[in-house]
This record gives C-alpha cells, sequence and structure tokens, in this order.
C-alpha cells in the first residue's frame, strides 16, 4: 500500500477508533503491498469492450502485484466522473480512465491531480486535438490507444479500391457521439464522400455501438424502404445487429449488400471467412499488459511515453487465414 492510502485509511481508523494503532495481520501486510489502481471503464456495450476488461482483470492482477478496483459507467460519462471521485477519495495509486466521450474532463481530472494520483487514459481519448496540443495535456501521465482516423480511411480505401468510381448508397452505423473511435472513424468517411462523387449516404444514426440497436436501425431503414448497397458499421456488434436485420428480411449479407466494419473480434473474422464481413479493420483491446508495463516503468521512476499508438491492420477474406482466426485472443 503507498502513503497517499495508507493516510486515507489511518484517517478512517482514527475517526472510528480515536486513534488506536491499527495491528497488522500478516494478510494485511500482503494486501498492503499491492498497487491499488481505479478504472473507470466505458461499460460492457460490445465484444470489444468486455474484452478489454477481461485484459485488465488479467494483467492487473494480484498475483502480478496489484488490487484492480473496476467501474462500469454503463456508456455515461457523469458515472465516470463520480467514479474517478471515488476513486481520489479512496486514495488509489492510479486511476486508469477509458472515456466514453472526448470532452468535459478538464475539472474531475485537475482534481485528481492535486492528489497527485498519476491518470493513464486508454483507447479513447479526451479532446481530440492531438496535433494541435492540448490545453489539459498535463492532466493525464499517458495515453495508451488506437488511431481511429487510420482505422477509418483504411476502410474508406478498400471501398475506393473494390468499386473505382461505381455508385454507392452507404448506410453508416456510428458510435456513440463524441467518442475518439465515432469521432475518428467517421471523419475518414466524411472524406470519402467528400472525394468520391458517385458515393452517397442513404442512412446514418448511431447504434452506441450495441448490436441491438444497430438491429434496430438496420430494421427500421428496411422498412421505410430505403435503398443501399453498403453498411459501414463503426463496431462488430452493430455489424452483427445489421447482418441479423438483413438475413430476417430475406437479404444475403456480403453479397446483396457490403458490409464493411471495424474491431475485428474472433467472430467477426470468422464472418469474414464465411463471406458476411466483406472487411474488418482491427482494433486490438488488449490493453491491461501495456497498461501494466506504464505503471511498472512509473514505479521504477521512469517516464513512459507520453502517447502509444497500438499496431494493427485490416482483413478481407483474400489476406485472412484460419491461423490468424485460431491466434486470435479477442
Ligand atoms: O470499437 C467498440 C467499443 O473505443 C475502440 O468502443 C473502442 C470502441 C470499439 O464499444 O466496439
Amino acid at each position: 500500500m503507498k502513503l497517499r492510502r495508507m493516510i486515507s485509511l489511518l484517517m478512517l481508523l482514527c475517526l472510528l477508533g480515536g486513534c488506536a494503532a491499527p495491528s497488522a495481520a500478516p494478510s494485511d501486510e500482503k494486501y498492503d503491498s499491492l498497487i491499488v489502481v481505479g478504472f473507470s471503464q466505458v461499460g460492457a456495450e460490445s465484444d470489444w469492450r468486455n474484452a478489454n476488461t477481461r485484459s485488465m482483470q488479467q494483467a492487473l492482477s494480484a498475483e502480478n502485484g496489484f488490487r484492480l478496483i473496476i467501474d462500469d459507467a454503463q456508456q455515461k460519462k457523469e458515472r465516470q466522473i463520480t467514479a474517478i471521485r471515488n476513486f481520489i477519495h479512496q486514495g488509489v495509486d492510479y486511476i486508469v480512465l477509458a472515456p466514453t466521450t472526448e470532452d468535459g474532463w478538464d475539472t474531475v481530472l485537475a482534481e485528481a491531480k492535486a492528489a497527485d494520483i498519476p491518470v493513464i487514459i486508454i483507447d479513447r481519448m479526451i479532446d481530440s486535438s492531438l496535433a494541435t496540443g492540448y490545453a489539459g495535456d498535463d492532466l493525464f501521465t499517458c495515453w495508451i490507444g488506437s488511431d481511429f482516423q487510420r482505422q477509418g480511411n483504411a476502410a474508406v480505401q478498400w471501398l475506393e479500391q473494390q468499386f473505382g468510381d461505381q455508385p454507392l448508397r452507404i448506410v453508416h452505423l456510428q458510435g456513440n457521439y463524441g467518442s475518439s473511435a465515432q469521432v475518428g472513424r467517421s471523419a475518414s468517411l466524411d472524406a470519402g464522400l467528400a472525394r468520391n462523387p458517385n458515393w452517397t449516404l442513404a442512412a446514418r444514426d448511431s447504434g452506441d455501438f450495441t448490436q441491438a440497436k444497430g438491429q434496430e436501425l438496420v430494421e427500421a431503414y428496411l422498412a421505410q424502404g430505403i435503398d443501399f448497397d453498403v453498411i459501414i458499421a463503426e463496431n462488430d456488434n452493430m455489424a452483427y445487429g445489421a447482418i441479423d436485420a438483413l438475413k430476417n428480411a430475406g437479404l444475403t449479407p456480403g453479397r446483396d449488400v457490403t458490409i464493411v466494419s471495424f474491431d475485428a473480434n474472433r467472430k467477426a473474422l470468422e464472418m469474414v471467412m464465411s463471406g458476411e464481413i466483406n472487411y474488418d479493420v482491427e482494433c486490438n483491446p488488449l490493453h491491461g499488459p501495456r497498461v501494466q508495463a506504464v505503471i511498472e516503468q512509473l514505479e521504477r521512476g521512469e517516464t513512459p511515453p507520453r502517447f502509444t499508438f497500438v499496431e494493427e491492420t485490416a482483413f478481407d477474406a483474400a489476406c485472412l487465414t484460419q491461423e490468424i482466426i485460431d491466434s486470435r485472443g479477442y
């Protein structure tokens, strides 16, 4: 247990028991030596997210010297802010934040900074102006995640290669508005629409990264008689929902409608192999060992890189092998 946590506990004991010296049982000693990490997770909206949570649990385990406290915010930023305040109050050693959306973190992260608790941001970013510099830059220690615009560019380039200047009517299922994953992936498609005059947007809505909403949206478009050639789903779970809606309407996904998706979970790769998904851009959720490495560096007094972009690729049936699917860790 670090000093900060020790002080919080002593204060609590003073309040409860008039400052009697606490006696440490052997099991307490083991507990005391663990690094306490409070992790504010977005939610459990997708397979990607669940793989990310599992990766954190596996890496930040007691065996590895950590005590991990996870708060599931159910995709609500207000809940994340409350969770971070609770972590500060508990005196955790580190805070890990996977932010729902990019804006609105200045106040609570300034509170963490005032309490001298390092904040590691994973997956999405706070404020998107990485390139131009962000006023709140010193409010976090480092960030680990994906280049979402690069992922979006891969999807758009694949469509350009496949269809040339053929007319395309595109349905765009977006993630939750204001999240870096949505902002980056959507920005790429907007650029693609601008440079391909034969592409039109048949429909565009947020499915909040969930399978149920992906299905609902596509069912609604079909019921409205909207015609489309391509569905771009900003994650696999929305693609699964869209595929179910198409099948229920007697259409063959991957053939009648081209499906482009993001994440490349194992199940989705199997669907690339069977032809139901045409192209899937990888997004790696296995940040647990990366966070572990960063904390261990900080514990040794070293300075980890401020921004770590994870290396990623993309798959269509032409480049996918069974070996890749079998070695998929998520
Ligand atoms: O693509 C989606 C999840 O932020 C990269 O969030 C993450 C996205 C991921 O719900 O499946």
